[in-house]
């Protein structure tokens, strides 16, 4: 169980379409491991694997754990399938630890169906709404190279990308300085 580093925009390794994986092995698992611990420490409610560096097509997320109760609750997809989409759209403010506080309102349809494997390599479906629904639909952008802020117009992408440009340029000096 390992925190590992996530790459943030416009890092051009985000851009690459993750590889299905073979099958659910302990390799993967861990994988999924070191991703749920990276996750909660970030912390964000939905990470792809593609944002520490291994473009496979590996999705953890838990959307509760930062309720009042705190419980976590666990998600895992592997090789995850958009079946079903509503037509009707619902507007989400988001946010992506790849892309540090930046945040913007982005229209995905409001309830979608999902086939993957879970964690032991079975197959499952889920039908999401609401944040669930919106969280699995930005991770699987991931998966295909998109970020949230490609779905913004080329002039609020330009600005948000020259911020993480600036904001990158400037820790890397704090970094020789310290
Ligand atoms: O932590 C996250 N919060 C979030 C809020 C609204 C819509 C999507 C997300 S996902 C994000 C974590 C992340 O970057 N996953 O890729
Ligand atoms: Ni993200």
């Amino acid at each position: 169980m390992t925190v590992k580093k996530i790459l943030t925009a416009p890092d051009p390794f985000l851009k690459q379409i993750s590889k299905p994986v073979d099958e659910v092995t302990k390799e993967i698992q861990d994988l999924m491991d070191d991703m749920l611990d990276t996750m909660y420490d970030a912390p964000g409610i939905g990470l792809a694997a593609v944002q520490i560096g291994v473009p496979l097509r590996v999705i953890v997320m838990d959307i509760s754990w930062r309720n009042e109760e705190g419980i976590k609750e666990p998600l895992y997809f592997v090789n995850p399938e958009i079946t079903v989409k509503t037509k009707n759209l619902s507007t989400y403010e988001e946010g992506c630890l790849s892309v540090p506080d930046q945040y913007a309102e982005i229209d995905r349809p409001e309830e979608c169906e999902i086939n993957f494997l879970d964690y032991n390599g079975k197959k499952s479906t889920l039908n999401a709404k609401g944040l669930l629904a919106t969280c699995i639909q930005h991770e699987m952008d991931h998966l295909e190279g998109i970020l949230f802020i490609d779905h913004l117009s080329n002039m609020k992408r330009n600005m948000i990308v020259k911020k993480l440009i600036k904001t990158k340029k400037q820790s890397k000096k704090e970094r020789i300085v310290a």
